[in-house]
């Protein structure tokens, strides 16, 4: 199958699966809304990489008030694709569920991106809700070695 095709038809998979509807439907995100990025943001850099058997975010806890609005530096300084997936730690697990059978299927949503080994992104992200999020990598294996990370909204 030509490469194109593929995508469509994970793009598909992704975007068909009950699970992901509200992640890539745009219209419920479970972390809070996304930003605005002429308001102002306080700004946190989270850099990805691997090594001596894990792979990481840095930092990877984080606390921010109800509220706050935060513009993600994401820098992956790894030498493997990394993503940054902000969801509940429950929709991570599905997700990452979904992701094993499709381990190509690539992010660029409001809520999350996937970067190349030496590339960054930005996320703006409107923490609009109290409780336990979770950052995660859930290209496969990529959890079970470390990659997460917890915010927790006052
Ligand atoms: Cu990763």
């Amino acid at each position: 199958m030509k490469r194109n095709a593929t995508i469509a038809i994970l793009a598909a998979a992704c975007f068909a699966a009950p699970l992901l509807a509200h992640a890539h439907g745009g219209k419920h995100f479970s972390a809070g809304a996304p930003g605005d990025p002429k308001q102002k943001a306080r700004t946190i850099e989270v850099v990805m990489r691997e090594g001596n058997g894990t792979m990481t975010f840095t930092p990877d806890r984080l606390e921010v008030k109800r509220g706050e609005q935060v513009r993600f530096v994401l820098k992956n300084d790894g030498a493997l694709a990394h993503e940054f997936m902000l969801a509940t730690v429950k929709e991570n697990a599905d997700h990452g569920k979904v992701m094993e059978k499709f381990p190509e299927m690539e992010h660029d949503d409001p809520n999350g991106k996937r970067l190349e080994p030496g590339k960054s992104a930005e996320i703006v992200w409107k923490f609009t809700k109290k409780g336990a999020f979770e950052f995660a990598c859930l290209i496969p294996g990529h959890h079970a070695a470390g990659m997460h990370g917890l915010i927790i909204v006052k």
